[in-house]
């Protein structure tokens, strides 16, 4: 089924996100128009997707690659959240679009700290928060339809997208309404039990007791133990427990972010 607003919200099971949703063609970032919109008053669950961008792009101003075929979703958040709290909302947000994938597809999507969503040890999508100020853009990056070999040849190697697991594409209009329930489901679920979310999350996290290298304001290493109530990730080092807030996880030496 192509891609159209009408073809999402027919049938789609949410209370907010995606009940204002614009489908564009091609755009240089959905988190760019989304914050647009938010400056201009869009309440809460305003979506934006795009078939393609031209400027996806990824945290610390990474290049996102976003050819036709992946889902590019950017939603404006108010979240009724003390600013220190979210961290947490990247990590509900992926919790929920890996229960999404792995509803409509059966593939076993896992989560490494602190927004990677990984499908057979490979990045299948990711998640960029950005706050601005007053409200957040939560920008969903999946490679649903993509083959990892039209990607970039720097990153083909070590991404993945759902047709590539399953030998054939998926139906990006039941993956969307899918995506957009449970996102909204934990997320809502963070403002009323946020243990529940960070248990879930630890459940899928291909992160918690490796030993890791985090890339962050300096360098880490040590074994990931935890994740804590804020989302930050505790470290075991061989000085005692280190907490980080943000940084890159590697799980393995030879690895690049
Ligand atoms: C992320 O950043 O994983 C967050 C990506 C969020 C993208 C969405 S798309 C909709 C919305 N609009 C935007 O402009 N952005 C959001 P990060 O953890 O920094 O990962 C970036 C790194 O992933 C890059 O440096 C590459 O190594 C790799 N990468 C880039 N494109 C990829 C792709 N399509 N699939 C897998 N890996 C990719």
């Amino acid at each position: 089924m192509v891609l159209t607003a009408a073809a999402i919200q027919q049938g789609l099971r949410t209370q907010r996100l995606g009940r204002q949703l614009s489908v564009y063609g091609r755009v240089d970032s959905t988190n760019g128009i989304a914050r647009e919109l938010a400056e201009q008053g869009a309440p809460e669950g305003t979506a934006v997707i795009a078939r393609e961008q031209t400027g996806g792009r990824g945290r610390l101003g990474r290049p996102w690659a976003s050819p036709p075929g992946g889902l590019w979703l950017s939603l404006v958040l108010r979240p009724p959240l003390p600013v220190e709290d979210w961290p947490l909302i990247g990590l509900a947000m992926t919790v929920g679009i890996a229960v999404a994938c792995e509803t409509v597809t059966n593939a076993p999507v896992r989560l490494k700290w602190p927004n990677d969503l990984v499908l057979e040890g490979r990045k299948l999508g990711g998640v960029l928060v950005e706050a601005p100020g007053g409200f957040a853009i939560a920008g969903i990056g999946l490679n649903s339809n993509v083959p990892a070999d039209t990607l970039p040849e720097e990153i083909r190697t070590r991404a993945v997208s759902l047709s590539d697991h399953l030998g054939h594409p998926v139906d990006l209009v039941t993956l969307t309404q899918e995506l957009l329930l449970e996102v909204e489901r934990h997320y809502d679920l963070l403002s009323i039990d946020r243990k529940a979310v960070i248990e879930q999350w630890r459940r899928k996290a291909v992160t918690l007791g490796r030993r890791v290298r985090v890339l962050g304001p300096e360098v880490i290493e040590g074994v990931a133990e935890s994740v804590d109530d804020r989302g930050a990730l505790v470290v075991r080092t061989e000085a005692g427990p280190r907490t980080v807030v943000a940084g890159d996880v590697l799980l393995r030496e030879f690895e690049t972010p």
